[in-house]
């Protein structure tokens, strides 16, 4: 399979954690969001919102969404399992995953930092508007997930799939987080997890050097 993605975008980064956690080879197709490649043609044409991730399966039918491509190798690749065992558990485990990936992550994505400049507001206030939701998001994730391993328990799960993805952006635009020790705990572990190592946005063939 072919995962259209960008080494730095958070919703991309998730899926290739889940791609690594479940053992899944794929190919990866850069999109290069700060060029704008995502509102080509070329790339229009597989997802009219010019968006990235999008998973192009063997069989040729393509994925979008991040949300629906996790769920979707979480049914083909049911193990390692990324979702506990209870209804409420997984309600529990999903809950933080919207959260991140509702409420914050898309505050800060490339075409809503540029709507805000289009109205005139400068990079300090985008800054500040950035440091507020994610800051929120995260006090809010650090209250819900456990005391120890990772979100919920000793395995990686769906909540880590896109927590590390979300502090990873929050690192980059200078987000504190020393009032969050528990998500500290989280990120430690995921850091030394091999398919977390793998799927970090430094060790894509589209990252800079210096990333
Ligand atoms: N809800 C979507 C969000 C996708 C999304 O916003 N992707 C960003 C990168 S993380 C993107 O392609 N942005 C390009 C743009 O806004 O022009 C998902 O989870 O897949």
């Amino acid at each position: 399979m072919d995962l259209y993605g960008y080494y730095r975008s958070t919703s991309s980064y998730r899926v290739r954690i889940a791609l690594a956690l479940k053992g899944v080879e794929y190919q990866a197709v850069p999109v290069n969001l700060l060029k704008g490649e995502q509102r080509e043609p070329a790339f229009t044409r597989l997802n009219p919102q010019g968006r990235v991730p999008a998973l192009k399966l063997d069989s040729g039918e393509l994925l979008l969404q991040s949300p629906a491509i996790i769920e979707y190798l979480e049914e083909v690749y049911p193990l390692p399992a990324l979702l506990p065992g209870s209804a409420v558990q997984r309600a529990q485990v999903r809950g933080v995953a919207a959260l991140i990936g509702c409420d914050v992550h898309p505050l800060h994505n490339v075409s809503v930092l540029n709507q805000l400049r289009q109205l005139g507001h400068d990079e300090a206030a985008l800054n500040q508007w950035i440091g507020h939701w994610i800051g929120q998001g995260l006090a809010a994730v650090e209250q819900l997930i456990g005391d120890s391993g990772f979100c919920f328990g000793a395995e990686p799960g769906l909540a880590d799939v896109y927590l590390i993805p979300q502090v990873y952006a929050a690192q980059r635009f200078n987000t504190d987080l020393t009032a969050y020790p528990r998500i500290r705990r989280v990120v430690a572990l995921a850091a030394a997890h091999p398919a977390f190592a793998q799927a970090h946005p430094a060790k894509q063939a589209d990252a800079p050097a210096e990333a």
